[in-house]
């Protein structure tokens, strides 16, 4: 497998409105997109740092990945994603090393990446996404 860089760290918050204000005000970075990804039961708000992004993910259901993870863990880091060159190759490769997939086939996530996660008990307890950009969109 090849990463190429980090696409974007995910971190679970309870509302974005009041963690976007802390990113923009504290941290000088600026919001360029808010999103819902519904299949996911997430809002999303996006700000790039250098070629990598900070995804904020807010919860629209308790019952969803990141409602759960609040729920258990609070908020805070809830995933990193990795970009890759070639998305299906690189799951036929870990798959077969015996990592266990979340996604066997990759999806669309959000920007329209194709993304696949790697299930945080195969990857030392670190959600892991992999995606590619087929799009060839410049990060
Ligand atoms: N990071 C690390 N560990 C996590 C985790 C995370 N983000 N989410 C859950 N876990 C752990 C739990 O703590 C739990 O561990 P223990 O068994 O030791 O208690 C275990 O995984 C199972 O957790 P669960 O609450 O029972 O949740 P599920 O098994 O139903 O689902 C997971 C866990 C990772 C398979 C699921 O969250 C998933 O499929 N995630 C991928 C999709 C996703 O997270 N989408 C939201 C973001 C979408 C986006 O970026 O657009």
């Amino acid at each position: 497998m090849k990463i190429t860089h980090i696409e974007h760290i995910g971190i679970a918050v309870k509302s974005l409105e009041e963690s976007i204000k802390y990113y923009e005000n504290i941290l000088g970075l600026k919001c360029y997109s808010n999103e819902e990804v519904k299949e996911q039961k997430v809002n999303t708000a996006f700000f790039m740092v250098g070629q990598t992004k900070i995804e904020l993910l807010e919860s629209t259901d308790p019952e969803g990945h990141v409602g759960k993870f609040i729920k258990k863990k609070g908020q805070g880091v809830h995933h990193i994603a990795f970009a890759v060159n070639d998305i299906e190759k690189t799951l036929e490769e870990v798959d077969s090393k015996g990592i266990q997939l979340i996604d066997k086939k990759p999806r669309k996530g959000a920007g329209g990446l194709d993304i696949a996660f790697l299930h945080p008990k195969s990857t030392f307890g670190v959600l892991t996404e992999l995606c590619e950009d087929n799009n060839k969109q410049p990060y």
